[in-house]
């Protein structure tokens, strides 16, 4: 097939790809987004619509060629044309002023030194290889000498430029960095694989290196992995600045990412204050760092420096204190959550991490326990990250004793003794009492009054714990019917700190639709869920007879959730709390039902047979989300979808030049509305 390719078409393809590559470039390496996500698929849509519909306009270092490959067998060796050195640990002060000494001793001046400080980041060293400006490789680090070839991995990281911008990068150039995985995308990654039933992450950083060293590139794709440049390798032809930090800024103009924490400093002492200053920022970033690194800036000092054993004299990393700690468990209770979710906490030999004496440690559920292999009485990997929950991340087989104990499900909840159901298939166990649970009681209302809820400023969870063990509230529409005299029965209350929590607690009567809804604490209704619910119902009273097809075709509500709310409203004991509430004048100003259809105004035209749905499914879908689905091609029509053995409709859409969907990208429009 050697159809001519019409030049519109042609030029069409071509400025596509200048301006994602463009957008790429202001995300990514500038961290400046200039057009909004939705814009940014559309034109990634068009492109790959016509690379659909005129294969040979695919060229390799198009922006939608990022996952071509299929799966490999193994990884080849490939050798560092220039070793990937070794960094230096320094884990003090004292450590790093003696970095500082050698370093001037060599270099034989008393002068301060300038350094280059960045972040140390969690993840796995790569080294990227262009020639002429294009990606040709990119390989780990291995052992220095030599890594794996995961080109075919690498490609599929957004951030990561398939061909340099400019034209003054050198011929050859080999690109260090260090790939990791965002928090987020971590977090979010673990949750799926929970979900799934499918073996979570201990870490980021094995999460980076579980994903880049996949066989099946398909795999990496869809791990969110970014990447850090923090140096370079090889290069040939094409001269270089004769700074570090110089060299970092040419990398960013050709399109690589550097971390914008990196500062140039003069003296070890403001080394110092940078580690400082990056130990306090550390739990806002958005990725996991283990320290920071310090390097000499000019290059002709750090060439008279050298290296010793595969690490340069030149550089020295400064590692932030252990998060992880071993200790034992001396103990293992269950303590009830909101839903009734029963949680193992292990109690611990109290031990100092990161910082801080832990004494308990989450052990997630029963499937965690099993899966780790924890008994009481083992000595485990406690790992303390920033604010969240310290939890125990494995046990030391070789220091266990012959007296350990197995962990057991309780059948009754430690709270209320009602039964505990464990659902074969589910993670979580739970308490079956429902809010007759003092537990679930308590922490239904934490909830309902928490910040992002009706945020009653100033109801602490140890008031709320009182309130519930005294009887004075047992449902959340009980907190409205408050006295003062009632609150000052409480442990530490007095006049002034009484009337702060009435005043409160009168001010959340004013709240909106959303966060009422996600205060309810209705089951995998999150903040998110609550806010589609409010902008496309509109109303609660709405929610009263929703059935879970109608809640299914609001976008983004599945089955699961659906379920859960039509649940919960049939419930009459949490409508009469509704009810309560609604009567003491809990209220929210009335909200406007968004009209705006992401996908309204756009015309499509089915073709073919999809896998995954009839066609009449996917016509409600679209129809969900605003299109107008016809029956035939015109020029009118937006998009064609393109099943297998589509017929005449897909020549015909051809003929007009029409936007082209296969099904992959038809069911990622699908999900990205
Ligand atoms: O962020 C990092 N993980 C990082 C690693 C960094 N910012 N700089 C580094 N610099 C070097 C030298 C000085 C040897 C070029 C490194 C690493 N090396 C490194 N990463 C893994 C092994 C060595």
């Amino acid at each position: 097939m050697s159809e001519r390719i019409p030049i519109a078409i042609q030029r069409e393809a071509e400025k596509l790809r200048r301006q994602i590559n463009e957008y790429n470039y202001r995300y990514y390496v500038l961290d400046d987004p200039s057009v909004s996500d939705a814009e940014y698929d559309c034109l990634f849509r068009r492109l790959h619509a016509l690379e659909m519909a005129y294969p040979q306009l695919v060229v390799l270092d198009s922006p939608t060629q990022r996952v071509g490959a299929k799966p490999q067998k193994e990884f080849a060796e490939v050798t560092h044309a220039v070793p990937m050195l070794s960094l230096e640990n320094a884990f003090d002060d004292t450590e790093v002023l003696a970095f500082d000494r050698r370093v001037r001793e060599r270099l034989q001046t008393t002068q301060v030194i300038e350094y280059i400080c960045e972040p140390k980041l969690d993840g796995l060293a790569v080294s990227l290889r262009y020639e002429k400006g294009i990606l040709v490789q990119g390989a780990t680090r291995g052992d220095g000498v030599s890594g794996e070839n995961i080109t075919e991995n690498i490609r599929t990281i957004a951030a990561i430029p398939l061909h340099l911008r400019g034209d003054d990068y050198p011929h050859i150039l080999e690109v260090r960095g260090e790939v990791y995985m965002p928090k987020q995308g971590f977090a979010a990654l673990n949750q799926q694989a929970q979900q799934k039933g499918e073996k979570v992450f201990a870490n980021p950083r094995n999460a980076a290196a579980g994903s880049l060293r996949q066989l099946d590139p398909r795999i990496t794709a869809q791990r969110p992995l970014s990447i850090f440049c923090y140096g370079i390798g090889m290069t040939q032809q094409g001269s270089m600045p004769n700074k570090h930090s110089e060299i970092l800024a040419c990398l960013k103009k050709w399109g690589l990412r550097v971390n914008a924490e990196v500062v140039v400093v003069r003296g070890i002492q403001e080394c110092l204050d940078y580690y400082k200053r990056m130990g306090n920022k550390r739990e806002k970033l958005a990725y996991e760092i283990d320290g920071v690194v310090y390097k000499v800036n000019h290059l002709v000092e750090q060439e008279k420096l050298g290296f010793v054993s595969r690490a340069p004299r030149w550089a020295v990393a400064h590692k932030f204190p252990a998060q992880e700690v071993w200790t034992t468990i001396e103990a293992v209770e269950f303590q009830v959550g909101r839903t009734g979710a029963l949680t193992p906490v292990a109690r611990l030999q109290p031990v100092v991490v990161g910082g801080v004496t832990v004494s308990n440690a989450t052990l997630h559920n029963m499937d965690e326990i099993q899966r780790k292999d924890i008994h009481v009485g083992d000595t485990v990997v406690v790992r303390r990250a920033g604010d969240v929950i310290p939890e125990v991340a494995s046990v030391i087989k070789k220091q266990r004793h012959a007296h350990v104990k197995i962990i057991t499900l309780p059948k009754y909840c430690p709270v209320c003794h009602s039964a505990v159901e464990h659902i074969i298939g589910e993670a979580v166990a739970r308490c079956t009492g429902g809010l007759h649970c003092p537990a679930q009681r308590k922490e239904a209302i934490k909830h309902f009054a928490g910040r992002r809820a009706l945020d009653v400023e100033g109801l602490g969870d140890k008031i709320i714990e009182q309130l519930v063990d005294s009887k004075l509230v047992s449902t959340v529409a009980d907190l409205y019917h408050l006295t003062k005299d009632d609150l000052l029965q409480l442990e530490r209350m007095a006049d002034k700190s009484a009337q702060n929590v009435l005043d409160a607690i009168e001010k959340s009567k004013t709240t909106t639709l959303a966060r009422f809804l996600y205060a309810l604490g209705i089951r995998e209704v999150g903040e998110a869920t609550a806010k589609l619910l409010a902008n496309h119902l509109g109303e609660l009273t709405a929610l009263y007879s929703a059935t879970v097809a109608e809640l299914q075709r609001i976008p983004d509500i599945g089955p699961v959730v659906a379920e859960h709310i039509v649940n919960f409203f049939a419930d009459k004991r949490n409508r009469d709390v509704i009810d309560k509430l609604l009567k003491a004048n809990v209220h929210w100003p009335k909200v406007k039902v968004s009209k705006h259809l992401p996908l309204a105004g756009k015309t499509f035209v089915l073709t073919g047979t999809l896998s995954s749905m009839s066609r009449e499914e996917a016509k409600t879908k679209l129809e969900a989300l605003g299109a107008k689905v016809a029956g035939s091609v015109s020029s009118k029509t937006s998009y064609v979808v393109v099943g297998s053995e589509a017929g005449s409709k897909l020549d015909k859409a051809k003929k007009l030049g029409i936007a082209l969907l296969d099904e992959e990208v038809f069911l990622e429009l699908l999900l990205a509305r």
